[in-house]
């Protein structure tokens, strides 16, 4: 079993909502490791290239406007299975159907809707590394080669 990484970010709806503390001590209580950590203001251009696979949906431009409402705070999370262990705690997408499918993930706890749903997480090891590269340099990087 190999240690992996995925990035985390805990979006504008979470810091404002006081769930800072909360969201971290699940993720250590869980077994993460937090490598990296820092709280950032993201500007449209920046949250338009880091969604980039999403410019044509309906609510690609909601979701800008979100992103940058205010601060978020992006991890570099370390564990085995890290994707999919964060993916799994995160919840389902839709905050509001978490609450009734999956009560006790952040979504459910944290979240409010499909849009503030207070987490990200990378869905594959191809986007975990596109995102962490994306905020961290390069040596918080799972080289290309051991994908
Ligand atoms: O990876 P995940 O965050 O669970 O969902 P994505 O399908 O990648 O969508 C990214 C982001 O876009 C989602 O976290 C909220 C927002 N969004 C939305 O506002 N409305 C939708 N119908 C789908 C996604
Ligand atoms: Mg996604």
């Amino acid at each position: 079993t190999k240690l992996e990484k995925t990035l985390a970010i805990i979006k504008p709806d979470g810091l404002l909502g006081n769930y800072t503390e909360r969201v971290k001590e699940t993720i250590l209580e869980s077994g993460f490791s937090i490598l990296k950590e820092k709280t950032i203001q993201l500007d449209e251009d920046s949250v338009a290239t880091f969604y980039a696979e999403h410019s044509a949906k309906n609510f690609f431009s909601s979701l800008v406007r979100y992103m940058i409402s205010g601060p978020v705070l992006v991890m570099v999370l370390e564990k085995e299975n890290a994707i999919s262990c964060w993916r799994t705690l995160m919840g389902p997408t839709d905050a509001s159907k978490a609450k009734i499918t999956h009560p006790y993930s952040i979504r459910a706890m944290c979240g409010t809707n499909y849009e503030k749903n207070c987490v990200h997480g990378s869905d594959s090891p191809r986007s975990a590394q596109r995102e962490i590269s994306f905020f961290f340099s390069a040596d918080a990087v799972t080289p290309h080669d051991e994908l």
